[in-house]
């Protein structure tokens, strides 16, 4: 009986000779350009892109998976801003429709958390033209002067381009006034899709990709960490999602700011855009790999499983993802108004955990700068939680 490598082995899976030339450079080690990755879209099989992405995953962190204990703050849904997917926001001119927090409302949820082991708080919302860049470093002097070590991701660049152009504010003077403030890092929200051919039709009127991409460079010159997001999975094409990695691979080729690549799947509930539907899981699946296979400089790709649900986020584990974000504790309403299996999204970290060992992965609690904070590769939550995982 012939042996063949494990490597091999995955160049067997397809007989297309451009395929396996690509999966040898692969293999390799070496950067795929974008025809390549087009390439790969386009004619590999889930088998062949999964199984060069879960070699490309293995790699780099071995078996395994992390996560972190955080919760969200929206601080409102009411936005200067119409995107045609999003379910969530209410108009400023219906603004009775919507919510607006206080600062007190925002500081009685971080006070909820005392003596909870949270590591980080995630506050993202929508533009509302009253809460403006003083509001906002207020927010964050006070987040920090109650609870110095809680990491502070916030802002999409959508609502810090709002904020630092009505503050009459360049980039790099806001971003310095709201690290100082307290920021920590930036989410990866509001990219979308950059080329202006989609963005257009999807989303006109916010931050454009050059702006978005300048506020995320100008928070890894003064040493702050950032994430990024494509939206895919609605009127967009292969082509254009390999043209917006290639903007974040270029990005983080010259500042190596980025920590971790999160696409997000379109979902069409109750939005301007619910008559595309929505794509099939291998697709999904498809989009995790390849992304793993393009994007050889972001450390981490992270599944957002209150958007995903959890068998889904359970099953991008073995297409090149290593991370699921985090406990979340039923804070944020973006995908349950989108429509997403998860409409209470709270996970507790025995859930967590037991969904990561179910695929016989190792958890690893993390912070947000993928500092460990715990690994439960030792514990037996498997054996203490029921999870049926719906
Ligand atoms: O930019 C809005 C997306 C994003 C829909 O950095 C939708 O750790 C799908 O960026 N269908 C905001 N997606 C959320 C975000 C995020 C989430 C979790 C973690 C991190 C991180 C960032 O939500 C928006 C937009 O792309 N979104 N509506 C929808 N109907
Ligand atoms: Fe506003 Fe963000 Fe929704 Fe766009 S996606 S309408 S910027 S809340």
């Amino acid at each position: 009986m012939e042996i063949i490598s494990a490597t091999e082995a995955i160049l067997d899976l397809t007989a297309d000779q451009s395929l396996q030339a690509i999966g040898e450079k692969i293999i390799a080690g070496e950067r795929i350009n974008e025809e390549e990755g087009l390439q790969l879209f386009e004619k590999g099989t889930l088998s062949f892109v999964g199984a060069l992405a879960n070699l490309v995953r293995e790699r780099r962190h071995g078996d395994i998976v992390y996560f972190n204990r955080n919760f969200h703050i929206e601080p409102t849904n009411v936005c200067v801003f119409s995107c045609k997917f999003c379910s969530y926001s209410r108009l400023y001119a219906h603004k009775e429709e919507g919510w607006e927090m206080s600062m007190e409302q925002m500081l009685n949820i971080v006070k909820g958390y005392d003596g909870k082991p949270v590591t980080e708080v995630h506050i993202v919302g929508g533009v509302h033209p009253k809460m403006n860049l003083d509001f906002f470093a207020d927010l964050l002097r006070k987040i920090k002067a109650h609870r110095p070590g809680l990491h502070i991701k916030g802002f999409t660049a959508v609502e810090l381009d709002y904020m630092f152009r009505k503050a009459k504010m360049t980039i790099d003077e806001g971003m310095k006034y709201l690290h100082e403030a307290g920021l920590d890092s930036l989410p990866g929200g509001g990219a979308e899709i950059f080329h202006p051919e989609i963005r257009k039709q999807i989303c006109e009127d916010k931050v454009d990709a050059d702006g978005w991409l300048a506020i995320h460079e100008a928070a890894h010159k003064l040493g702050m960490h950032s994430n990024a997001t494509l939206l895919y999975g609605h009127i967009e094409k292969y082509w254009h999602r390999i043209d917006h990695m290639k903007r974040l691979r270029d990005l983080q080729d010259r500042t190596g700011g980025f920590n971790t690549f999160i696409p997000l799947k379109f979902r069409n509930h109750d939005n301007e855009m619910s008559h595309v539907p929505e794509i099939s899981v291998v697709e999904d699946m498809k989009m995790y790999a390849v992304s793993r296979l393009f994007m050889d400089n972001f450390p981490h790709l992270k599944a957002y499983w209150p958007m995903l649900g959890r068998q889904n986020a359970q099953l991008t584990l073995s297409f090149g993802v290593n991370d699921i974000d985090g406990t979340i504790d039923d804070s944020t309403k973006i995908y349950s108004m989108a429509g997403s299996e998860e409409q209470n999204p709270a996970m507790s970290t025995e859930e967590l955990v037991a969904l990561i060992k179910q695929v016989k992965r190792t958890a690893v609690e993390r912070d947000t700068l993928y500092n460990v904070v715990k690994d439960y590769s030792t514990t037996d939550f498997d054996k203490a939680v029921d999870v049926s995982l719906n």
